[in-house]
């Protein structure tokens, strides 16, 4: 795993971040030195593709980056004529991601789509996991994206929905970047680092409240919205359709 040391120089200006090349390269290591609790919710969407994968149906990663969520749920699917379908807009993240794929040997099949997905055709769904990707994604029309997915989902459905969150309260939303970037420091990124990274992502990354992510699950029609994990900053969700 080629180690993240991609904001380890001092820059005069720091531009906003992208999903490029250099990014893919060291993908792996910082997403995991970066999210806390990754690994947990990377492993436990396994576990929701066993219970809530139906036959005959789709399973969405979106916003799959290198497919580690798709290749948890692939090993997870138990049922007939599963398909994965794991979508990306960045052309260097997809390639990568292919090739992972290709050498993961499964029953299941799976698309490694590269597109947008604001303008995503999804149906007969019966997972939908978006791992850390709305927070990426335009706030105007995140509200249209849950509508869709709700709308392209079978009854029984679930999804997971895994995000960095804000906090309403100052002191808590304090409290918790804190702690947040001493787990990025004892993950081995200086100071410097962190402090780049953070006016990288300014204006990228747009998290919600966990309260905004419920309603706007409510309003979308899912029935039920569970937060089964959380770390700090960082909470995954699952939603279900009746
Ligand atoms: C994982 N889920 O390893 N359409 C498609 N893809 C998008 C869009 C969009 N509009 N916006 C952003 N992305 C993965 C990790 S990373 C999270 C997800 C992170 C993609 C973007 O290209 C990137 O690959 C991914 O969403 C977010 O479980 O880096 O913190």
């Amino acid at each position: 795993m080629k180690k993240d040391d991609i904001y380890s120089q001092y820059r005069e200006k720091v531009a906003d971040f992208v999903f490029d090349e250099k990014v893919v390269s060291v993908f792996d290591d910082m997403i995991r030195r970066s999210v806390p609790g990754y690994a947990t919710v990377i492993a436990m969407s396994k576990v929701f593709a066993e219970h809530y994968a139906q036959e005959n149906s789709n399973c969405y990663d979106l916003g799959c980056s290198l497919g580690a969520t798709t290749l948890a749920m692939r090993k997870g699917i138990n049922k007939k004529n599963c398909r994965i379908v794991a979508v990306d807009n960045s052309p260097a993240m997809i390639e990568r991601c292919r090739q992972i794929i290709d050498s993961d040997v499964s029953d299941v099949p799976v698309d490694v789509v590269l597109e947008d997905i604001a303008a995503l055709k999804m149906q007969n769904a019966s997972i939908v996991a978006m791992n850390f990707t709305l927070q990426f994604f335009s706030p105007d029309k995140r509200e249209d994206l849950l509508g869709r997915i709700y709308n392209s989902m079978l009854p029984g459905g679930a999804m997971l929905l895994s995000e960095k969150i804000k906090f309403g309260d100052d002191d808590e939303q304090d409290f918790q970047t804190d702690m947040y970037h001493h787990f990025k420091q004892l993950n081995g990124y200086t100071g410097l680092e962190v402090s780049q990274k953070r006016k990288a992502l300014e204006n990228v990354l747009v998290p919600d409240t966990i309260e905004q992510h419920f309603k706007r699950l409510k309003d979308a029609g899912f029935d039920k919205c569970y937060l089964w994990f959380r770390c700090f900053n960082f909470v995954s969700i699952a939603a279900f359709k009746k």
